[in-house]
């Protein structure tokens, strides 16, 4: 019989072979809350691409396939959802319905997902680009190579690669520096996904994502520009605009679906506001968080730029 582990139970982590329950960090203000995730910190593995699943309809299934060596690390961003994983032996189940809790798969784990709430949304971090030479779909097969294997987790880890610095902020100008994209969409009965792989979709990297959530009506955030750091700014729930502003124009984008995001280069001060109730705002981030990079009094913004 499956064990069920409910989330909310648990006190911070709990390993179980090797899947694991991760607890990530939560700021909380008034404003509203804060959870990141750097690569090999919160998470074992680098992050090579992000993919989120939305419009999934309530009580819907994905997933039923193991991976041969893909690594991934799971979040209800909002809702719930129920993650199945079999290790070749025994079925666990896990219920996620905590921005701040997920899940860390590891290669070669049968997976599925169920039991969506309605207007649910998971976040997915993985180690490798879409590749569908990787993915198990048979089970019967799925446990055999599971049993073949002696160790999954003496393999060696790929660490990060270097990060190009970008242009220098100084020179940073709106045109050049923030434009919106509408990203793919993978679209089937059981809802939509979008993915961005890293230099692919993505001009960057991505080494921390971090998201925006429980964001009261009339708060308002951002307010600093960045030095190094580049972002990509998805609405994945709800709505919100933000303002940019080079330190000679300003111009505002609204934000609204899961799939356009909004690309802000260093050098661009921004600030985020009018969240609709449920607002999450999704980050994928080049740089892991350094309080060094940013620049949070706007007259410092100006002098930086060379404008004051
Ligand atoms: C941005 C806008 C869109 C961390 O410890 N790690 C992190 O990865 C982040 C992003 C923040 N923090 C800490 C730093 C502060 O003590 O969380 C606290 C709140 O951060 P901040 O006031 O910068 O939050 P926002 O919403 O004003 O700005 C954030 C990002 O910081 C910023 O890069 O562009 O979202």
């Amino acid at each position: 019989m499956a064990n069920i582990f409910a989330m909310e139970k648990c006190q911070s982590e709990i390993a179980v072979n090797n899947e694991k329950v991760i607890q990530l960090p939560k700021i909380v203000d008034e404003r509203g809350n804060l959870s990141f995730i750097e690569e090999l910190r919160h998470i074992p593995f680098a992050i090579e691409r992000v993919y989120w699943i939305y419009d999934v309809p309530g009580g819907e299934e994905r997933g039923s396939h193991a991976f041969r060596e893909q690594e991934e690390f799971i979040v209800a961003l909002s809702g719930s959802f129920d993650v199945v994983l079999h290790d070749g032996k025994e079925e666990r189940r896990y219920q996620l319905n905590r921005s701040y809790k997920g899940i860390y798969v590891p290669r070669m784990t049968w997976r599925r997902m169920e039991n969506f709430s309605t207007n649910s949304l998971c976040l997915v971090l993985s180690s490798t680009r879409y590749d569908e030479a990787d993915y198990i779909r048979d089970f019967d097969e799925f446990v055999f190579l599971a049993g073949r294997e002696k160790s999954f987790s003496q393999r060696e880890k790929k660490n990060a690669e270097a990060i190009p610095l970008p242009a220098p902020y100084q020179l940073s100008r709106l045109a050049d520096a923030c434009r919106t994209m509408q990203l793919p969409k993978v679209h089937n009965r059981a809802g939509n996904l979008t993915a961005m792989n890293n230099l692919q979709e993505l001009s960057f990297a991505t080494r921390r994502v971090y998201y925006l959530y429980d964001i009261p009506c009339g708060e308002q955030r951002g307010g600093h520009a960045h030095r190094q750091l580049e972002q990509l700014l998805v609405a994945v729930g709800g709505s919100f605009s933000v303002t940019l502003d080079d330190g000679h124009e300003q111009r505002t984008v609204f934000l609204n679906s899961p799939f356009q995001a909004l690309y802000i280069g260093p050098g661009i001060w921004r600030t985020l506001e009018n969240f609709s109730s449920g607002a999450v705002c999704l980050v994928l981030a080049s740089h892991p968080y350094d309080e060094a990079d940013y620049i949070r009094e706007y007259d410092q913004f100006l002098e930086c730029k060379c404008l004051k």
